[in-house]
């Protein structure tokens, strides 16, 4: 099978050497490590189709990957699966621009950096945004059906996929690249396939809707003596500027977390809880936004225009996925409460993780506005599944979601049932068997 899959995508595209194909097999965090015979890097849609079709003959099954930064191992061969890579797939093809629909197409492995840099130059913006920007790939997005810092505004990626072009289980090609914003013609197969995690389709190349271009930004960095006056905060600045991009929750031991590890200077805030808020517009947002501050109980508050002052504020909240790896691999539950529930969840979460595992260091940061808390537990074993049994039966017990933008993955499958009902989960299935009945397309996540 390896000389077949050589013979398709050229020797040197089909990685077997152990030293080589590790960095494929483990999760960015180094919590989850698979092998693999094979990792296979076909740089076209034809290829693709031509390596699901040799292993489909063999019986082979396939993880398909983009940028490997998933966050829940579901790109990761835990059980000896061949890994795709669509990485080579990274065209954006300049005649796809459609400077008038706003609108381009580009290849599964295209980051989504070089989507939004390709959007600007073009008048747009991509409407999704998140740290690890350089490395994440459309096709990966679109398998998570990722969030990120903008979903507040803009949706999550669903919401951005006009269309997939994407290569079934049996090799065959559905192709609907077309951008028509209005095509009512039954079953929407880029919604299904978007959050379906590579089980049922790989996606190769996607049509994706921009958002106009906003050139005036301003950051602001608001600090907080509790949880529930940032929350208001939140939603009074959701309410009163229409030009708010995005809204993150963070704490004071997460940004002292963040200053020790990545050497950054303490911010000019010193607060118990941060509310890092970005508005972008047309014209300057920077005294709308000054005068909704004004309105709301922070603490003390800075504000940046310049570019690079605003990422300056930003490291504060990105850089924490970072820090938090520095000091060992964590568990990452990445969860969606009802606006209402979140501030008791952030009470109550750490005393639950405590009473599991009294070692447990809890970070917790996340997209204020969509209720999604990133619940970050370190100096705990790798595999000790009490601590995430504990915070997502948590999640559920409050009405919330055990997954808001990372999706399932290998990680939480085995918490699937918390949040899906037995009839949807026949539902599940069915699908995944109609379409890939031999059940070789990265069998083992998602679906318990
Ligand atoms: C973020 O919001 C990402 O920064 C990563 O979703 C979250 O590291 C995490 O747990
Ligand atoms: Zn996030």
């Amino acid at each position: 099978m390896i000389d077949e899959l050589r013979s398709i995508v050229g020797a040197a595209h089909v990685l077997t050497d152990p030293s080589v194909t590790e960095s494929y097999a483990v999760d960015w965090t180094g919590r989850f490590r698979g092998t693999t015979p094979a990792v296979v890097r076909p740089a076209s849609t034809e290829e693709v189709a031509a390596v699901v079709r040799v292993c489909a003959r063999h019986g082979a099954a396939i993880v398909p990957q983009g940028g490997n930064t998933g966050l829940v191992a579901g790109g990761i061969p835990l059980g000896g699966e061949i890994v795709v890579s669509l990485r080579r797939l990274d065209g954006i093809d300049p005649e796809s621009i459609d400077p008038v629909a706003g609108q381009l197409t580009a290849g599964a492995g295209a980051t989504i950096a070089d989507v939004a840099a390709v959007a600007r130059h073009a008048g747009w913006e991509y409407g999704v945004d998140w740290a690890s920007r350089d490395t994440a790939t459309v096709g990966g997005s679109i398998a998570t059906n990722a969030g990120g810092i903008r979903v507040l505004r803009y949706g999550d990626t669903r919401a951005q996929v006009l269309g997939v072009e994407a290569v079934l289980a049996d090799g065959s090609v559905v192709s609907h690249l077309g951008g028509l914003v209005k095509d009512n013609t039954g079953y929407h197969l880029p919604s299904l396939v978007c959050g379906s995690e590579g089980t049922l389709a790989l996606v190769t190349a996607a049509r994706l809707a921009l958002v106009p271009r906003q050139e005036e930004r301003v950051v602001a960095l608001l600090g907080f003596a509790a949880v529930e006056a940032a929350l208001d905060a939140c939603a009074f600045l959701r309410r009163s500027l229409p030009s708010l991009d995005a809204a993150e929750l963070f704490f004071a031991d997460g940004v002292a977390l963040v200053c020790e590890q990545l050497s950054l200077p303490a911010p000019p805030v010193a607060a118990d809880v941060y509310l890092l808020v970005e508005c972008a517009d047309h014209v300057d947002p920077s005294s709308a936004l000054a005068d909704a501050v004004d309105r709301v109980e922070a603490e003390n508050a800075a504000v940046a225009v310049e570019p690079a002052r605003r990422s300056t504020l930003w490291r504060y909240r990105e850089d924490h996925t970072e820090a938090i790896n520095a000091i060992g691999p964590p568990h990452k539950l990445d969860v969606t409460l009802p606006q209402q529930e979140l501030a008791g969840f952030v009470r109550d979460v750490r005393p639950a993780i405590m009473s599991v595992e009294r070692s447990a260091r809890v970070w917790l940061f996340g997209h204020a506005a969509d209720g999604n808390l990133h619940v970050n537990v370190t100096s705990v074993e790798a595999g000790d599944e009490r601590i995430d049994d504990a915070v997502l039966r948590l999640v559920v017990a409050r009405g919330g979601s055990i997954s808001a933008e990372h999706g399932i993955g290998t990680a939480k499958k085995r918490w699937l049932s918390l949040n899906r009902s037995e009839a949807e989960l026949r539902a599940m299935r069915a699908i995944k068997s109609a379409l890939d009945p031999e059940g070789i397309l990265n069998p083992n996540v998602l679906l318990p």
